[in-house]
């Protein structure tokens, strides 16, 4: 029997950030710098701190601005970073907020109710604890029976649990599965480096998982193929983890958050995720030309438009392969699902989809999709 996926929800934090914004708290950290460290620079022991740019920004990667869970202490040179004070144990975690607003509106897309569902799966870059899950606190927020697990892959963690929720409804252990990925990235973000500062926002997302015979929603796509793959690369890491504190790590260190080799990334994941799309594509009998939509992940649009090219042999049009890095940024897992939420209605039935992830691990994680 067919397995489809049912629904899907987006929820977008209330606060963002420009280029502009973001460079100018940048600059002036800069220069705060730089003038402490004046005389260690002078004498060549420390890197003077470049001047960041919203031209340079753009043109790199296509974001112009991003969402913020918390916009407070980002533009603040003194702190650099989110201010998201701790809740009390019995208050609901941050994570669990956001992936209750994206979860409810992806139960609301599929006409599914928490009694309809049987496994939650959180899936993202980082979980803000390492337990209990947060997929367990949001089943227990929606009252859903089962069970519910969290699982970590990076940007692929969203197409990863697809293919997870697509295996437990093929198995029968569940009937309906519903996936969430709450990306909350910011804290991860090191805002004083020129590099990655502008890479990233926070958002969630998440997609109903069930069987096509009990599927009842509006718009809903048959998964026709998944196919995973990783291959083991250092060029994007993050060593913050549970051992950091007996490393006697700062774990607020550069080395502790988000840092990548971006053009060694930029060269070889590009090819890597043409060559698997094609592959997949044609094991299942179509070529790229067969594809009326390319969902693919947000983290360059440089990368997006490469990876196309070499697959269709010519640009995709804005329609065929949205973008919506200018206004999400790079949002880890979410990226292709928020283009899927918000491109997917007006396509017909028959008409092809790919669903696509790639990224830190390497990982790449990709769905065939038709409409039904
Ligand atoms: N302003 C001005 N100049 C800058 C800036 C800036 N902000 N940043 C860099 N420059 C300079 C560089 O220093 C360089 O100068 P020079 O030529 O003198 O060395 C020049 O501009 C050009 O730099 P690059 O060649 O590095 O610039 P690129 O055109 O390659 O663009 C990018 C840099 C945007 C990083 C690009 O390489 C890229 O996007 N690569 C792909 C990266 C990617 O896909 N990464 C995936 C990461 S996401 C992921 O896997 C999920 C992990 C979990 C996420 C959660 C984290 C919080």
């Amino acid at each position: 029997a067919s397995i489809v996926i049912s629904g899907s929800g987006l929820y977008t934090p209330p606060h963002s950030v420009t280029n502009e914004e973001l460079v100018d708290a940048y600059n002036r950290y800069a220069d705060k710098f730089n003038a402490e460290n004046a005389a260690a620079i002078e004498a060549g022991e420390l890197a003077a701190k470049p001047h960041s740019s919203a031209e340079f920004i753009e043109k790199a990667s296509g974001i112009k601005s991003r969402y913020v869970f918390a916009k407070e202490g980002i533009c603040d040179i003194d702190r650099m970073a989110p201010v998201i004070p701790q809740r009390a144990e019995d208050e609901m975690s941050h994570q669990a907020e956001m992936a209750l607003a994206a979860a409810k509106q992806a139960l609301a897309a599929a006409n599914k109710k928490p009694e309809d569902i049987d496994a939650v799966i959180v899936s993202c870059a980082y979980t803000q604890r390492a337990y209990p899950a947060i997929a367990i606190e949001v089943q227990a927020a929606l009252g859903i029976a089962g069970f519910g697990f969290d699982m970590l892959v990076a940007c692929s963690a969203a197409t990863f649990a697809l293919h997870r929720a697509y295996d437990s409804v093929a198995s029968g252990s569940a009937r309906a599965v519903l996936v969430i990925n709450p990306e909350l990235t910011s804290p991860q973000l090191n805002y004083t480096d020129r590099d990655s500062h502008f890479i990233f926002g926070d958002v969630a997302t998440a997609m109903v998982v069930e069987k096509a015979e009990t599927c009842t929603s509006q718009h809903s796509y048959d998964i026709l193929d998944i196919k995973a793959v990783t291959s083991f690369s250092n060029n994007i890491r993050s060593n913050f983890g549970y051992v950091s504190r007996a490393h006697g790590d700062d774990p607020f260190g550069p080395a502790n958050l988000f840092h990548q080799n971006g053009r060694s990334v930029f060269k070889e994941v590009c090819p890597m995720a043409a060559d698997h799309i094609g592959g997949q594509l044609e094991a299942k009998g179509f070529t790229p030309a067969d594809v009326k939509r390319w969902w693919l992940h947000q983290a360059n649009i440089n990368m997006n438009n490469l990876i196309v090219r070499k697959l269709l042999g010519r640009d995709a049009d804005a329609e065929e392969a949205p973008i919506v890095l200018d206004r999400y940024a790079n949002t880890a897992s979410a990226g292709s699902l928020i283009a899927f939420n918000l491109h997917h209605e007006d396509l017909a039935a028959g008409d092809l989809g790919v669903l696509c992830s790639f990224g830190a691990g390497y990982s790449i994680g990709s769905l065939l999709l038709r409409k039904r």
